[in-house]
């Protein structure tokens, strides 16, 4: 669903009071395509704020201008405040207002805002006013470089701006692992001739974990590792007891689920963890299995073909059951 660039640049055409939103728990490439549009709307004479529902990982500390995010959870009030005077959402990575949790229920009750949505998850719901939404983008870092390159405004991708889409990227494609298209490397290489520092991002990106974090993926892969070499599943659970345990704080799980997809006999791969009020599923698959049907059908979840997620009011018991008994029909 795109609608066509000309219907957004009137839009545009004079300053705004623009609040860009994306999701809870946000990734690298909430965080990236959030700040690079940030840069992009400022150059244009806008007025921008960006707002998190929740809190975003340490280890994207070092991207300029995180620390300007207004974060829902910790500061609601200034959050409901910069809402209603808003007069333009930009709403990034994700594809529908409950996603948000009630900062959604406060921008939709601006009724007079333009609403637009840029992100490439599948089937974005209709409550937008303007949609540059492509569920074949790698990220929706990849869309920002698209849009900007539409506008007839690549120039200004350079620099920060640059570290920012690279950071989406990089992330939501694991490393180049998945999601990828040709334009998609085409926008690299011209993102490094303007002097891109690839090697320097990949190491903040992800050669910046705690010791904690690394005793817990050991703990994972030792100690909660189920593989059932029959059904080419692997799966990794944690309990309430292991959070306290390693103290486990938001980010100290990311990640862990793509080891399980490193053994060679695994086709998908589970995470499930019991959060205080849900367990949550992340999975992940290899091929033409999709694991997006699997959440959907049997755990209130979406998300992409090959990477999704879901959760249930269960006891975490129940849900590893529940995985076992319907995962092995969506192996092909
Ligand atoms: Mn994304």
């Amino acid at each position: 669903m795109k609608d066509d660039i000309s219907e957004i640049k009137p839009v545009l055409s004079h300053p705004r009071d623009v609040v860009i939103l994306s999701h809870r728990n946000p990734d690298g490439d909430a965080i990236g395509s959030s700040l690079a549009m940030k840069m992009y709307l400022e150059s244009r004479g806008h007025f921008v704020k960006c707002i998190l529902p929740s809190e975003y990982p340490d280890n994207f500390e070092w991207l300029p201008g995180v620390k300007d995010f207004m974060i829902h959870d910790l500061q609601p009030d200034e959050c409901n405040k910069v809402v209603k005077k808003a007069d333009l959402f930009l709403c990034l990575d994700f594809n529908s207002l409950d996603r948000v949790d009630k900062l959604g229920m406060a921008v939709a009750e601006n009724k007079t805002a333009f609403k637009w949505l840029m992100d490439h998850h599948l089937d974005p719901e209709p409550f937008a006013d303007y949609y540059y939404c492509d569920d074949s983008a790698s990220s929706t870092c990849e869309l920002v470089y698209r849009f900007m390159d539409e506008m007839g405004e690549k120039d200004k991708i350079k620099g920060v701006l640059a570290d920012c889409i690279y950071t989406g990227i990089i992330t939501d494609t694991g490393s180049f692992h998945h999601a990828t298209n040709p334009d998609l490397f085409r926008m690299i290489a011209e993102m490094k001739e303007k002097g891109l520092d690839d090697t320097r991002l990949q190491n903040n990106i992800f050669n910046n974990q705690s010791e904690k974090q690394m005793r817990l993926l050991g703990y994972c892969l030792g100690k909660r590792l189920v593989v059932d070499e029959e059904k080419s599943i692997g799966l990794v659970f944690l309990s309430r007891k292991d959070y306290q345990n390693f103290n486990i704080q938001r980010g100290d799980t990311e990640g862990i689920i793509n080891h399980i997809l490193k053994i060679r006999t695994v086709k998908l791969a589970a995470f499930i963890t019991a959060q205080p009020r849900i367990v949550k599923l992340s999975l992940r698959s290899k091929g033409d299995i999709s694991v997006q049907a699997l959440a959907r059908d049997h755990f209130n979840g979406g998300g992409h073909f090959n990477a999704s997620g879901g959760y249930m009011h269960a006891p975490l018991s129940k849900v590893i059951d529940k995985f076992w008994e319907h995962a092995g029909d969506y192996i092909k």
